[in-house]
């Protein structure tokens, strides 16, 4: 070996190797990533305000917050933070939950504490014997942990530590994530590898990766997780998949998250060995208080069973001539003695309707208003159709104020370039919930009757279909992380603002150089409305090829089920554009509240960016500003791929700020997005102007293919279509 190569190989290898492994661990490390503080002045002043921690209590909870904290302050510090055994000294940061403290610090706190629920935390400056401290304390220990997860937030965002009172807590009671994947190890519309639950090596095997979830759940604070797809496998509830199910609970129940299971309805008759599944039947109910009685033995505080019914081919009680309140309270009842819920889905629509699909949901649920048991509550999509880059807000939300609704955003983008487009999403979540229904007049936000303050429900929910998955960063793309964090800041505080939430995200995973932060902001501000240009300007709706849902394919015509056909939701001819889902069509702008059916039924006062999804418009109809749909629809497509190459220029001169890896990543992905967008924004206007018959305006790009070829593509092995 040369002298040369030797020294390579003991010095340069190990260091090569250590520094992708820390690139790669930045990726890995989501937003808790604890990066040493680059503000001297800033770190000292936080030395000086922490000089040790002190745990009050000894339960699980209680240790991995300290774990946390210890942790996460010496790497922020760059220094070892000691574990104090009192407080005799001075600037030490005590945690605990109410029943630590002692007396007179309850008593003084009181006022506080009551305001804040089960969950919530304060944190608070302190003095005792004319010494400062940090409190950091709730009425439970998991608010503490989440109290704890807020004060390195502070530390992360170069927040001030002085004379601190915060007092917060959630306002929605079940913040969870559902995970589409199978027992195979595929993920539904999954596009960030596989499914993170290991099966096969459960429950002997606890991956680190599953308390590197827990956590980074917990510190934005979602409290459930549905482990597996709504498409279900009545496997899942056999003592063989039950005991797995239980390793998981007990490892994700320190960081205060309940697991909950999907229940297949004809679960029954598969692992069951019943003849029937008919929620009337007494084997049935029995079978089902049997399921519950089992389940609530390995895993007490099993959160309950979210459902998928009589929706896309799923059974239902339908099957049995029953409706979804049999179902739903059959289900109830098994439950209700140790504490569960049931979450049962709206997104149903039946091929052998012909009304409008975006009106069935309505048409079917809004009748049981008021039916349901108590520990029933009906999850709801945030629009009438599915996911689509913009939907205006579902007619059901604000419909049904005797029922508690839950909402269902998708954080997994199935309809938004997958794993490869940065879309920063909370945008469109806060679009969604700062919409007026006008259910109890103006100011009767969707917002509000999720959280429950409109109409007084306890049982409130969100949840976010996962975008998660075995990939090193978790979501295939270092930018899709935002959107998992987004829908857990909102999940907590939906009256949130998406540009704070964008801020946060970005310093704490990234950096706090406004030279990279504001810039950085402003390109993922703008990068929701980017794909909605690209992909389905004016309330333009499932256009993308069908099955994977991958690309363009506003040409598809042929599935048996109409309601599956992009030619059905954009109903282009040479007339025009768009789906009348006014009083002169399909009236479905009847369902919402009156105020709101008003603005949408007249295509005056209907807001520009829903404009095809209520009306169907001639080519030449004149848009506000002058131009005609046909022209600005075009612009629109171009605007769109134009915002991703700004994208692209802005993300160059990111260098300095991200480490090689991720703003290698980004940059590889972007390119990607741009060549998409341009595809989507080609192959729509060729084939929308086959009825137009009009020329591109001036200033949209020629398309380099014919649509022939578009047409063509075939995409069999496209992800998360298993
Ligand atoms: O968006 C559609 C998806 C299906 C999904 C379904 C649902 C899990 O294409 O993959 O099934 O919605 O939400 O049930």
């Amino acid at each position: 070996m040369s002298r040369l190569t030797y020294v390579f190989s003991l010095f340069l290898i190990p260091l090569l190797l250590f520094c992708i492994n820390s690139s790669a661990q930045a990726d890995y490390k989501l937003w808790l990533q604890y990066k040493k503080i680059q503000d001297s002045k800033l770190a000292s002043e936080y030395k000086s305000k922490i000089n040790g921690i002190f745990a009050l209590g000894n339960s699980a909870t209680i240790q991995a917050t300290s774990k946390e904290l210890q942790s996460g302050l010496s790497s922020l510090l760059d220094t070892k933070i000691q574990t104090q055994q009192d407080i005799n000294g001075e600037n030490t940061l005590v945690f605990g939950s109410k029943s630590s403290l002692n007396e007179d610090i309850i008593k003084n706190l009181k006022n506080e504490l009551d305001q804040v629920n089960n969950e919530g935390y304060l944190i608070k400056t302190f003095s005792l014997n004319n010494k400062n401290h940090i409190l950091i304390t709730g009425n439970t220990d998991i608010g503490v942990l989440y109290g704890v997860f807020n004060f390195l937030k502070l530390l992360q965002t170069n927040k001030s530590i002085e004379n601190l009172n915060i007092v917060d807590s959630p306002k929605i009671n079940v913040r969870m994530l559902n995970h589409w994947d199978n027992l195979n190890g595929t993920v539904e519309r999954g596009y960030a590898g596989s499914s993170l639950w290991n099966w096969q090596k459960l429950p002997d095997f606890i991956d680190q990766r599953y308390i590197d979830y827990a956590r980074a759940n917990a510190s934005i604070g979602i409290n459930g997780t549905v482990l597996n797809n709504v498409n279900a496998n009545a496997l899942i509830l056999t003592p063989q998949y039950l005991e797995k199910v239980e390793a998981l609970a007990n490892t994700f129940r320190p960081y205060g998250i309940k697991v909950y299971l999907t229940a297949r309805f004809s679960a029954p008759i598969e692992i069951g060995g019943l003849k029937t599944a008919d929620p009337y039947n007494a084997e049935v109910k029995n079978w089902w208080k049997e399921k519950a009685r089992e389940i609530y033995k390995r895993i007490p505080d099993f959160g309950g069973f979210l459902v998928k019914a009589n929706s896309e081919g799923q059974p239902g009680p339908q099957n049995y001539k029953r409706n979804h309140v049999d179902g739903a309270n059959m289900l109830a009842d098994a439950l209700a003695p140790f504490g569960g819920i049931v979450m049962w889905r709206a997104f149903v629509y039946s091929e052998h309707d012909v009304n409008d699909r975006a009106k069935q949901a309505y048409s079917e649920f809004v009748p049981y208003d008021g039916q349901f048991r108590d520990n029933v509550i009906v999850q709801v999509k945030n629009g009438a159709i599915d996911f689509q880059p913009r939907e205006p807000f579902h007619p059901m939300f604000g419909a049904m104020p005797k029922t508690p609704l839950m909402m269902e955003f998708q954080i997994t983008q199935e309809y938004l370039g997958f794993s490869s487009h940065l879309v920063y999403l909370p945008k469109l979540y806060q679009e969604v919930l700062e919409s007026d229904t006008y259910s109890k007049g103006k100011g009767s936000t969707v917002a509000k009757i999720i959280d429950g303050s409109l109409d007084n429900h306890k049982l409130t929910g969100i949840a976010g279909v996962a975008n998660i998955g075995s990939d090193i960063n978790w979501t295939g793309h270092p930018f899709a992380q935002a959107n998992w964090y987004g829908f857990g800041r909102l999940a907590w505080n939906p009256h949130l603002d998406s540009e704070t939430i964008a801020d946060e995200w970005l310093r704490m995973t990234f950096s706090n150089d406004e030279t990279f932060v504001n810039p950085i902001k402003e390109m993922m501000l703008k990068s929701r409305e980017a794909v909605v240009n690209y992909m389905t300007p004016f309330g333009l709706h499932h256009i993308m090829d069908t099955g994977h849902h991958y690309g363009p394919g506003p040409w598809v015509s042929n599935l048996s089920r109409p309601e599956w056909n992009p030619t059905y939701y954009h109903k282009a001819d040479k007339n025009g554009i768009g789906f009348d889902r006014s009083k002169t069509g399909s009236n479905a702008t009847a369902q919402y509240n009156q105020e709101v059916a008003q603005v949408f039924n007249d295509v005056k006062t209907c807001p520009e960016k829903d404009l095809l999804w209520f009306h169907h418009l001639s080519w030449d109809y004149k848009l506000k500003n002058g131009q005609t749909l046909w022209n600005g629809m075009a612009l629109k497509y171009q605007e769109g791929v134009d915002e991703v190459a700004t994208m692209q220029t802005t993300w160059k001169k990111m260098g300095n700020y991200v480490d090689k890896t991720r703003f290698k990543e980004v940059q590889m992905l972007l390119n990607i997005q741009y060549k998409e967008a341009k595809w989507w924004r080609d192959a729509c206007l060729l084939y929308f102007q086959q009825f137009s018959g009009k020329e591109l305006p001036k200033g949209v790009e020629k398309p380099t293919q014919t649509l022939e070829y578009f047409e063509s593509l075939k995409f069999p092995f496209a992800p998360g279509n298993n």
